[in-house]
Formats: C-alpha cells, sequence, structure tokens
C-alpha cells in the first residue's frame, strides 16, 4: 500500500491539465465516488490494526496532495480563460467611429479665411479678455461714447473687459508690426445684448484690415465685391452706404443684393432687395497715431462682418439661439 501510495503521488505530479476536459477527467479519476481516492480508504479499511496510524497519515498527505493538484490546476485554467479572447477574428473590420459634424459658424469661418487667404489676407488670432485700450481707446473710441457703456460691454472690471470686436487684435498687430500689413482676425466676441431670434451675447466676426502706402477705398471697395462674388456668387453685387464708425474715416455700412430672391424682394432682404452683412471704411488716422505708424506714409482700409449673420443667410436659419444650444438634430444637418 505504501508503494501504491508513493506510486499514485508521482503519477499525479507528473499530469499536465490543459484543459476543463482532462481536469474534469482528472477529477473523476482521482477524487470521484467510483475513484483512486476512494479505492485506497476502501483498501485502507483491510489494513492490520497496528499499521492503521502509519498508513491513515500517508493516506491523509495522498489526499491533500490529489487535492492541491486539482485546485492550483483549476485556478490557473480559470486565470487563462479570464486572458484569453475567445474567437476573436483579427481580420474583422473594426467598429466604425460615427463621423461628426462641422459646425456651421466654422464652416462659414474658414470659407471666408480661404477666400481671403487666395488674394494675399494672413489670419490672426488674440485674447477674448482685453484692455479698454486696446478694445476702444487705441480705436478712436471716446471715453463717453455709448458701446463703452456697462449696457453694451461684459466689464471684467474697470480696465478689463470681454473685447465686443476683433479689432483688438488688429491694432496689436499694428503696434508690433511695421506695413504692409495685411490680414484678417476671425473669433469670438461678445456684447451685452437681450438674447433674441437676432442677437447674442456672444457672436463670431470676420475683420479685415490693410495696411500700406496708397491703400484708397477703391481697393476697399473692390476686395468686399471679390469676396462677396466667392462667397454668394458671380452674379452678386455689393452696396456701400456711407456709416459713421469712430475708427474709420469715411465709413460704410456694406450690402449685398439679396442671393435668395435675387433682388426681387423676400422675406430675407424685406422687399428691398439688398442685406446687410458688415461694415468698413478707411482707417481713422487718429487710429494709426495711436500704434505708432506714419499716417502721412501709410493709410489703410478695415471692414468687419458678422459670421452668424452670413451663415443665418447662406442656410436659411431664422434663429440665431440654434448655433449655441449645439441640439445634434441641428448639427447633423452640416456635415462635411
Ligand atoms: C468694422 C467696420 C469698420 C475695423 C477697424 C479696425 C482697425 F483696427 F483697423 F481700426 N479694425 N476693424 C472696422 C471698421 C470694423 O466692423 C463692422
Amino acid at each position: 500500500m505504501k508503494d501504491k501510495i508513493e506510486q499514485i503521488i508521482q503519477d499525479t505530479s507528473a499530469i499536465l491539465i490543459k484543459n476543463n476536459a482532462q481536469l474534469e477527467e482528472f477529477r473523476i479519476k482521482y477524487l470521484g465516488t467510483k475513484g483512486v481516492l476512494k479505492d485506497m480508504f476502501d483498501a485502507f479499511k483491510l489494513v492490520p490494526n497496528e499499521n492503521k496510524k502509519e498508513y491513515g497519515q500517508l493516506l491523509n498527505v495522498l489526499k491533500s496532495h490529489v487535492e492541491y493538484i486539482f485546485s492550483t490546476n483549476k485556478e490557473a485554467l480559470e486565470v487563462s480563460a479570464e486572458n484569453s479572447v475567445v474567437d476573436f477574428d483579427v481580420t474583422m473590420p473594426g467598429t466604425p467611429l460615427e463621423l461628426g459634424a462641422r459646425h456651421p459658424i466654422s464652416i462659414i469661418k474658414n470659407e471666408m479665411i480661404e477666400i481671403f487667404a487666395r488674394i494675399g489676407f494672413a489670419v490672426a488670432e488674440g485674447p477674448e479678455i482685453e484692455d479698454d485700450w486696446h478694445n476702444f481707446t487705441a480705436l478712436n473710441t471716446p471715453e463717453d461714447h455709448p458701446a463703452r457703456d456697462m449696457q453694451d460691454t461684459f466689464y471684467i472690471n474697470e480696465n478689463t473687459l470681454l473685447r465686443t470686436h476683433t479689432s483688438p487684435v488688429q491694432i496689436r498687430l499694428m503696434e508690433n508690426e511695421a506695413p504692409p500689413i495685411r490680414v484678417i482676425t476671425p473669433g469670438r466676441v461678445y456684447r451685452n445684448e437681450t438674447i433674441s431670434a437676432r442677437a447674442h451675447c456672444t457672436f463670431h466676426q470676420v475683420e479685415g484690415l490693410y495696411i500700406n502706402e496708397n491703400v484708397s477705398f477703391a481697393d476697399l471697395k473692390q476686395t468686399l465685391l471679390y469676396f462677396a462674388k466667392e462667397m454668394f456668387g458671380q452674379n452678386v453685387e455689393i452696396r456701400l452706404r456711407p456709416s459713421f464708425f469712430p475708427f474709420t474715416e469715411p465709413s460704410a455700412e456694406l450690402d449685398i443684393t439679396c442671393f435668395i430672391c435675387d433682388r426681387k424682394g423676400c422675406p430675407v432682404c424685406k422687399g428691398s432687395g439688398w442685406v446687410e452683412i458688415g461694415g468698413c471704411g478707411m482707417v481713422d488716422p487718429a487710429v494709426l497715431q495711436n500704434c505708432k505708424i506714419d499716417d502721412q506714409k501709410y493709410t489703410g482700409f478695415a471692414f468687419g462682418m458678422g459670421i452668424e449673420r452670413i451663415a443665418l443667410l447662406k442656410y436659411g436659419i431664422d434663429d440665431i439661439r440654434l448655433f449655441y444650444e449645439n441640439d445634434v438634430r441641428f448639427l447633423k444637418q452640416f456635415g462635411s
């Protein structure tokens, strides 16, 4: 019996268990109700009394050994099952990622940047939190101008505010770089306005600036005509209506012929055949002086357009608030 016990310990130690079926085979063979251990314990009953103590101890060693082999193999199989991915076909195509859509404001902004890039305008950006000098004073805006009013401007403190236009980016450029300067400044601006279908407290602008020797109002007009035709179609014409801005002299509002109704008159142009898309003018010499640019040598033109306004017109959207709600049902329509 002693030899038999040793033989079983040797056999079970050498066994290689590779899967659950082999584990079950092992369990039945050694630990089952008709298994090897059961036979050994049955045989133990016939052992003479004087040998019972010795063989009893040996049998208990055998039982622990077989149970140990079983449980360590069982654990090893469980761990390897957790770590291996069964039935994974590496040649299958992956789960496709759902593509998003660019925001309509970004689409129009990028289109405007491309159109102006083709005639040599660079792009510049700057901070949305500005100081009084760059947002107002350098732009020749008087201390008592209504735009500086708490009602129109979000102030952070007396000298710090959320920019109300992107012109401060152009002031920084004129302060730091020598002409010629030919740049557009797209970006987000803030105005303290009551939110409605037509107006919002934040919106986006593209402003343009060209400073050089002999820059004329005719250059401004031709630049804007080129832009309007590229943006809205070659049939479009522009109209400049006299206006006023503190930073330009002379100043004008920029209208384009209504491309919705082709000038016949419709709800979008309110029957007039024209829609306003921005403002413009010749940079006031006082602004050039504020930026230490020689206003005897250089002249310049500037213009500003609202991106939302152009997006509303181009996409036939009737409520500006849709741009800021991030409703995917709205945004998905601009898949690009
Ligand atoms: C507009 C209309 C007219 C403008 C002026 C300047 C600067 F910095 F050169 F003085 N930047 N942008 C300007 C002029 C902006 O927006 C409706």
